[in-house]
C-alpha cells in the first residue's frame, strides 16, 4: 500500500477505536511505578563521566558487559554500549552509591512518573478510559504525587473488611519510600570519543539505571488479593509489568519461585472475578536469564493473553527460551533481521501458548493473533494503528493529558524505514507462499495457523524523550483491542 493510502487509513482508524474505547469498563494495571530521574547526556556530561572514572576499567568492562550496576566504571560502560549500538536497556543497582554517584556528577532535566504500571496508568487515566485501577506495592506519599489528578484513577485498598477504591493521593502508607530510576537519554547523531574508539549515536533512545531496594517486592497484601474478584464490575483487561523485579533469593530465605507463584495467583483472581478478562503483559529489558525464563514461561505461558515486547526484548526472550541462532539474527542488524523478528514472533505466540503478541519497533510493528481470538483481524490493524498515533503524540510533547492531546499523532508521517524495511518481509513471505502481495500490503496476513498484523508506524523526527514510548504503544493497542472483544 502507498503512504497516502496508510494515511487515509491511520484516520479512519483512529476515529473508530477512539470512539469503541469508550465501552472499555475499565483496566486493572500493576505494578511498577517509580519516579524516573530524566537526564539527556550531552557531549559534556559524557566527557565529564568519563574524566572520573578510570578508562581502563570502563574498557574491560564494555567488552564484560556487566549486567548489574555496582561501580562508576560498569555505568559509563553499559552507556557507552547503549548509546554505540542505539539500544535502549535497563540495569539493575542494589546499591545506593550509584544513585550519589550520578547525584554528584550530574543535574537530572526533570523528574516524572516512571515505571511501566505508572506511566500506563497515567496515560489510559488521562486519556479517559472508563476505570483505571492501579497497584503498586510500595506506594508512597511522594510516589502518589506522581498520579495524575483524574477521577477515573484509582487505587485499591482494604478498609474495615471492605475493598475500597481511592484516587492514590488517599491511598498511600507513610511508610513506604519512593524507588527512584535514573533515566539518562541520547540523541541520534551526538559524537561520543572513548578511549581509541570514536562513534556517532546511530539512534535517540536511552540507558534506565533501576534502583532494586531491598524493601521491593512483587506481591499484594493478602486481604487486598482475595478481594481482587470483586473488581469483576470494574474491568475488562489487566496490564501487569515489573515482574524484573523479581530476586532470584531474597534475604529472608524465599526465592523467585514464592514470586512467581504470587504473580500466577493474582492473575488466577482476575480470572475468578471475570472468565473473559484478557491479561496483557508489558515485557522488558531483564538482564538475570533464570527471571527472564520464570516469568516467561511461568507467568507468561497459559496464563496470559497477550505480551508486548520490543526487539531486542524479543532477542531476549528467544534465547532464554531455546532459540539462540534466531535470537542472534534478530539483532545483528542483517538483511534478515526483520524475518528473524517475524519467525520469532511465530515462535513466541506458540511457545507460549499466547492469544496474541504485539513487537513494537521503530517504524514498523509487529501483531500475531491466534485463530481462535474473538477480533478480527481489521479490528486488530485499527489498534494498532490507533496505538501508534497516540505514541507519536507521546514521542512528539513527552506527555498526554487529554483523548485530544492524542489527535496531534495523526499528523506525525509514517515512517519512510519502516516501510521500506517491511518490504524485505513482504518479499521473503511472498516467496515462501506464507501470503500473497496484496494481503501483506494491507497489513492483514492470514495463516491456517496464525493471523498476523504488519504496519508501517509514525516516527517523530526529534522525540522529546524516548522512555515509555513503548508503554504508550503497548497500553493503547492493548485496549483498542480490548474495545472490540464483543
Ligand atoms: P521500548 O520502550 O519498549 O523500548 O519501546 C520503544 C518504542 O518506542 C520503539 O519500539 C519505537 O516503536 C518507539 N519509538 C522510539 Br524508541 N522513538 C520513537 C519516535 N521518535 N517516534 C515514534 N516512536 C518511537
Ligand atoms: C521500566 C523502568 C522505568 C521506566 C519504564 C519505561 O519500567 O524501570 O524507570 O520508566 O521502564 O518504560
Amino acid at each position: 500500500m502507498e503512504m497516502w493510502e496508510w494515511d487515509s487509513i491511520y484516520h479512519k482508524s483512529y476515529e473508530d477505536i477512539r470512539s469503541s474505547i469508550e465501552d472499555v469498563r475499565g483496566i486493572f494495571v500493576a505494578y511498577n511505578s517509580n519516579i524516573d530521574a530524566i537526564k539527556h547526556i550531552g557531549v559534556v556530561d559524557i566527557e565529564h563521566l568519563l574524566m572520573n572514572v578510570e578508562l581502563k576499567d570502563v574498557q574491560e568492562k564494555v567488552f564484560e558487559y556487566p549486567r548489574q550496576i555496582e561501580s562508576p566504571s560498569d555505568l559509563v560502560a553499559r552507556l557507552i554500549i547503549a548509546m554505540r549500538d542505539g539500544k535502549a536497556a535497563e540495569v539493575p543497582t542494589n546499591t545506593t552509591a550509584i544513585h550519589d554517584w550520578l547525584t554528584d556528577h550530574l543535574v537530572f532535566d526533570s523528574a516524572r512518573m516512571g515505571g511501566q504500571a505508572g506511566i500506563i496508568s497515567n496515560l489510559l487515566a488521562s486519556m479517559g478510559i472508563g476505570k483505571v485501577i492501579t497497584y503498586v506495592p510500595w506506594l508512597s506519599e511522594e510516589q502518589a504525587e506522581y498520579f495524575v489528578d483524574s477521577e477515573n484513577l484509582l487505587f485499591p485498598v482494604v478498609e474495615g473488611g471492605e475493598l475500597v477504591l481511592k484516587h492514590p493521593k488517599q491511598a498511600f502508607d507513610p511508610d513506604n519510600i519512593p524507588k527512584i530510576n535514573w533515566i539518562l537519554e541520547f540523541s541520534k547523531g551526538m559524537e561520543v570519543k572513548f578511549a581509541e574508539e570514536h562513534f556517532v549515536i546511530p539512534r535517540d533512545n536511552r540507558l534506565i539505571i533501576s534502583s532494586r531496594p531491598k524493601w521491593i517486592r512483587i506481591e499484594m497484601s493478602p486481604e487486598l488479593y482475595e478481594r481482587i474478584p470483586q473488581l469483576q464490575a470494574d474491568i475488562d483487561g489487566a496490564i501487569l509489568a515489573g515482574y524484573q523485579m523479581i530476586k532470584e533469593e531474597y534475604e529472608d530465605g524465599s526465592t523467585y519461585m514464592d514470586y512467581v507463584e504470587k504473580a500466577v495467583n493474582v492473575i488466577e483472581k482476575l480470572k475468578e472475578g471475570n472468565p473473559d478478562i484478557r491479561i496483557h503483559v508489558e515485557f522488558t529489558s531483564i538482564q538475570n536469564k533464570v527471571i527472564r525464563k520464570a516469568i516467561l514461561k511461568q507467568i507468561v505461558r497459559q496464563h496470559v493473553h497477550s505480551l508486548g515486547l520490543d526487539t531486542v526484548e524479543v532477542a531476549n526472550a528467544l534465547n532464554v527460551l531455546g532459540y539462540e541462532e534466531l535470537a542472534y539474527s534478530v539483532i545483528n542488524k542483517g538483511e534478515n533481521a526483520i524475518v528473524s523478528l517475524y519467525e520469532g514472533a511465530v515462535k513466541l505466540l506458540k511457545e507460549l501458548e499466547l492469544e496474541r503478541v504485539h513487537i513494537h519497533s521503530l517504524g514498523f510493528y509487529i501483531c500475531l493473533v491466534s485463530k481462535d481470538c474473538p477480533v478480527s483481524t481489521e479490528d486488530h490493524l485499527k489498534a494498532l494503528l490507533f496505538g501508534s498515533t497516540v505514541a507519536a503524540a507521546q514521542a512528539s510533547h513527552g506527555e498526554i493529558l487529554s483523548m485530544e492531546g492524542t489527535e496531534s499523532g495523526l499528523d506525525v508521517p509514517i515512517s519512510v524505514e519502516g516501510h521500506n524495511e517491511l518490504e524485505k518481509l513482504e518479499k521473503h513471505l511472498v516467496r515462501s507462499g506464507i501470503c500473497c502481495t496484496e494481503d501483506f500490503e494491507n497489513g492483514c496476513i492470514s495463516t491456517p495457523l496464525y493471523d498476523a498484523l504488519v504496519i508501517p508506524t509514525k516516527v517523530v523526527s526529534e522525540p522529546v524523550a524516548t522512555v515509555g514510548i513503548g508503554d504508550a504503544i503497548s497500553a493503547t493497542s492493548f485496549v483498542g483491542f480490548l474495545s472490540k472483544i464483543k
